[in-house]
């Protein structure tokens, strides 16, 4: 049987490619756990700096596997403690680069919207069918999307499932850029290979200061903020950025 998940190195940048053509790639738990434990196994490789998670060039998911849980109740739906298989996803202190062609159904979209940045090709369409199936978004969905787009817009699509396109995704901010059909995940690397050129720990902070601060009040978040960068300049990374500006060379950064 084929790899459920395709993982390949692009030098500095791993990319995720989810591979369950049959059922367009509708995340089964085997999938979830190795999509888990690749992010794991990355944020534990210091040679890793940025990840894609991509579906292909058809589809990016539709979604949690219907069929995998169609029978279950709710004790059974609670004893797989899903939220542990998307807590390392979450808690990834690389960047992450979601690549989005065709549908982000469900889960896939509350997979994308796990990620740091969210590329999505022209055509691609997002969608929270849950409701459609008596259920709602359990992987952050209902947190998340109006997070990123606010109270109104979230609710218009969370209560239909209704499509949303991707250029109206990208006005309402919940996708970053769009891509030419079929050049998301092409995209995405190259913009993870430029992020991965930067210095590692200012990448980290910047990742870490955002996320964490987007939670706190702005008296706090301007605390975590300020702390981040004062400790940035101490370190090695800071000297070479500084010193090659001033030699007018390209800075090699080591994430020291
Ligand atoms: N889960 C399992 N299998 C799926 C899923 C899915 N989410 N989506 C598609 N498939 C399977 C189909 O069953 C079909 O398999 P088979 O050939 O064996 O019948 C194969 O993929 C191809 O699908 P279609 O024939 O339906 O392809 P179409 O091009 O006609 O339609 C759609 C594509 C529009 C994407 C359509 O497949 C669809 O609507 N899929 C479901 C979308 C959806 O509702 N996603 C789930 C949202 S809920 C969620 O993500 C979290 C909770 C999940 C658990 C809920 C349990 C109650």
């Amino acid at each position: 049987m084929a790899e459920e998940l395709i993982q390949e190195r692009h030098d500095a940048v791993l990319l995720l490619r989810l591979n369950r053509p049959e059922a367009l790639n509708a995340l089964n738990i085997p999938l979830r756990r190795a999509l888990a434990a690749a992010i794991s196994a990355a944020a534990d490789d210091p040679d890793v700096r940025a990840i894609v998670v991509s579906g292909g060039s058809k589809i990016f998911a539709a979604g949690g596997d219907i069929k995998e849980f169609a029978d279950h109740d709710a004790p059974q739906i609670m004893a797989l403690e899903l939220q542990r298989i998307w807590a390392p996803i979450a808690a990834c202190p690389r960047p992450i680069i979601a690549a989005v062609e065709g549908l982000a159904l469900g889960g896939g979209a509350e997979l994308a919207m796990h990620c740091d940045i969210i590329l999505a090709a022209e055509d691609a369409q997002f969608a929270f069918p849950e409701v459609r199936l008596g259920i709602l978004p359990g992987a952050g969905g209902t947190q998340r999307l109006p997070r990123a787009v606010g109270k109104f817009r979230a609710m218009r699509y969370l209560l239909t499932g209704d499509r949303i396109p991707a250029s109206l995704a990208a006005e309402m901010g919940l996708v970053s850029e769009l891509t030419p059909s079929g050049q998301a995940e092409a995209a995405a690397l190259a913009l993870a290979q430029k992020i991965a050129r930067m210095p590692p720990l200012a990448v980290r902070q910047i990742k870490e200061v955002v996320l964490q601060g987007a939670d706190c009040a702005l008296p706090a978040a301007l605390v975590l903020e300020r702390n981040a960068h004062n400790i940035l300049f101490s370190t090695e990374d800071r000297k070479e950025g500084v010193d090659a500006f001033i030699e007018k060379r390209k800075p090699l950064y080591r994430g020291l």
